[in-house]
């Protein structure tokens, strides 16, 4: 497995669900940013890049979509269409999201705060790390 998924325990009841994710227990690092993508359009990819020292997981909170994890050896698809089950992504890995729908909310926990230039956004350039 190119990302290993993440089963966040439920504690909902009767009244509905609730996850909660916490810090160095339920995610394998300390969370300095949270984004979240939603209102993707019908049709929509996006993604594709790798991370050179991020480390994120990724979870549908609301609706679902796909996450294709590729290691320019291996491709993997994985669905991320429950609450309570993410993904981690760790770096070096080429990831794109695709299949989202109308309602999907996909939350993402990352390792660093925001810096472009941890970016690969050639996958030319990706597949020439490898070698
Ligand atoms: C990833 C996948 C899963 C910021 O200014 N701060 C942020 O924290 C983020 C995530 C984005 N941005 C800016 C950068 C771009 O100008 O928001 C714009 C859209 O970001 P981007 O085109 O990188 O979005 P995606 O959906 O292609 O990728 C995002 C994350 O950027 C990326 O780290 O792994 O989701």
């Amino acid at each position: 497995m190119l990302g290993q998924i993440i089963n966040f325990k439920r504690l909902g009841d009767e009244r509905g669900g609730l996850v909660a994710v916490e810090a160095e227990r339920s995610v394998p690092f300390e969370i300095q940013r949270v984004y979240y993508i939603f209102g993707t359009k019908e049709g929509v990819e996006r993604g594709f890049h790798a991370h050179k020292e991020l480390r994120q997981v990724a979870v549908a909170i609301s609706g679902s979509c796909e996450m294709i994890l590729d290691d320019a050896a291996l491709v993997e698809t994985v669905a991320l269409d429950a609450p309570d089950k993410g993904i981690l992504i760790e770096p070096g890995i080429w990831h794109y999201m695709r299949n989202f729908s109308a309602d999907c909310v996909l939350l993402v926990f990352a390792d660093a705060h925001y810096d472009e230039s941890d970016y690969i956004r050639s996958y030319e350039e990706f597949k020439g790390l490898g070698k």
